[in-house]
């Protein structure tokens, strides 16, 4: 039962301009306003933005050519660019603690792949967490450039605790001796020991690049282990926690080290960088560095805290037994129901989700045992634990009245009534 957004429900967001110019692309855009506002989003790596993010990454920074790095521009008229890129890179490294970075990765998989380009050559031997027990496309899937390029040594999860193993992790290094090791994952929700993680990359010679992209809004918060002090260079996207546009980043306290990555990155893997984008990034690294974004992400971790525990109360089964971060990966499998029939009728009452992967799935990666959830968005709108109580009954009541529709409807009901008490976007 696909979710029915009623004309009169679109006409109420007003984008005039564009409505004049182009009513066609204004009308999907309406749609999508109240798409989001109707729904509860779930996605663990998504978020919503602040207006100001929007305004800034909307601007007119997205005019210009400015290849190269401010002050070494290959393009004339960039200086406002400069300022620009300048204070967004002052901002981040302030907000992790950096002695340098680059704002400048169109996404994390652009990041990921400048690091492995700058430290690795095609055939080297690089270790990272299987895409199936939580890691990332980027990190050695067999379908990805990187499964394609480097000689990939994977780790898991320890079958029974479902947590990372770190003694098998350090042996399985031992054995490999990869010259590159990736920490940091999409699915696995846990806190991470990145000293650990450094001490096993120290002790076979391997670089640390740690992947911070889903924690990275909690780190900056303080409310997740910070990777800088131990990776040799860290990733992100600036999109998920972070709250940003959608976008990517590299740190590290290595100048050195950063020098190399600057020139991967242009001219070796991108040219002209997005500067409406890297705009919205300094916005969103100055709104991360104020009170009220640590407060949010505070609750973002208490709400994934409740959700997991509500929903273990209903008889779901949270892998590892719950979180420490915003997401939570939840085995499927006591409700005798596929991560992908989960998602579609999920999707059908206005809650969204992804099917995922659980450590050791019997399924095919493509319909899952697992579904993934996270908090950030739904914490944005204000929500609290006695929402996420209420979530957990909804999602609960779904997958118990999956055959019936008018059941279902029902529920739709009571999403839209929850969602309508918060609202996202100014009309
Ligand atoms: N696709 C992202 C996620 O959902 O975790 C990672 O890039």
């Amino acid at each position: 039962m696909p979710l029915r957004i009623s004309d009169p429900d679109v006409a109420a967001h007003r984008n005039d301009v564009l409505a004049q110019v182009d009513p066609d692309v204004a009308f999907i855009l309406r749609k999508e306003v109240t798409r989001q506002e109707q729904n509860l989003e779930l996605i663990a790596s998504e978020n919503i933005t602040s207006r100001a993010v929007r305004e800034a990454a909307g601007s007119v920074m997205t005019d210009k050519y400015a290849e190269g790095y401010p002050g070494r521009r290959y393009y004339g008229g960039c200086e406002h660019y400069d300022e620009i890129e300048n204070l967004a890179r002052e901002r981040v490294k302030a907000l992790y603690g950096a002695a340098w970075a680059n704002v400048q990765p169109h996404a994390g998989a652009q990041a990921n792949m400048a690091v492995y380009f700058t430290f690795l050559q095609p055939g080297d031997r690089m270790m990272a967490m299987d895409l199936n027990h939580g890691g990332h496309l980027t990190h050695g899937s067999p379908v990805n450039f990187t499964g394609k390029f480097y000689d990939i040594v994977a780790y898991g999860v320890d079958r029974d605790s479902e947590l990372l193993d770190y003694d098998s992790i350090q042996k399985l290094a031992d054995d490999a001796k990869p010259k590159l090791i990736v920490c940091g994952f999409t699915a696995y929700s846990r806190n991470i020991d990145f000293e650990r993680f450094r001490q096993i990359a120290d002790s076979v010679g391997a670089i640390l690049m740690a992947d911070m992209a889903h924690p990275a809004g909690l780190i900056a918060a303080e409310e997740f282990n910070n990777p800088v002090p131990h990776a040799h260079v860290v990733t992100s996207t600036t999109h998920k926690t972070l709250r940003g546009p959608r976008g990517g980043m590299i740190l590290s306290n290595d100048e050195e080290i950063g020098k190399k990555v600057n020139k991967t990155v242009f001219p070796g893997v991108q040219g002209g960088p997005l500067m409406h984008l890297i705009a919205g990034k300094a916005v969103c690294f100055h709104e991360a560095a104020q009170p009220a974004f640590k407060k949010y992400q505070k609750q973002v971790r208490i709400n994934a805290e409740a959700l997991a525990v509500a929903l273990t109360g209903e008889g779901f089964r949270i892998v590892s037994g719950g979180t420490d971060s915003q997401l939570m990966l939840i085995d499927l499998r006591p409700f005798q129901i596929t991560g992908k029939e989960a998602q579609l009728v999920l999707d059908s009452v206005g809650i969204t989700t992804n099917r995922n992967t659980i450590p050791f799935d019997p399924e095919k990666p493509f319909v899952t045992s697992g579904l993934r959830l996270g908090t950030p968005a739904v914490t944005t709108r204000g929500m609290k634990e006695p929402e996420m109580r209420e979530i957990a009954s909804l999602i609960t009541d779904t997958m118990r009245n999956c055959e019936d529709e008018s059941g279902l409807a029902a529920i739709q009901e009571q999403v839209r009534a929850l969602t309508q008490r918060f609202p996202i976007h100014e009309i």
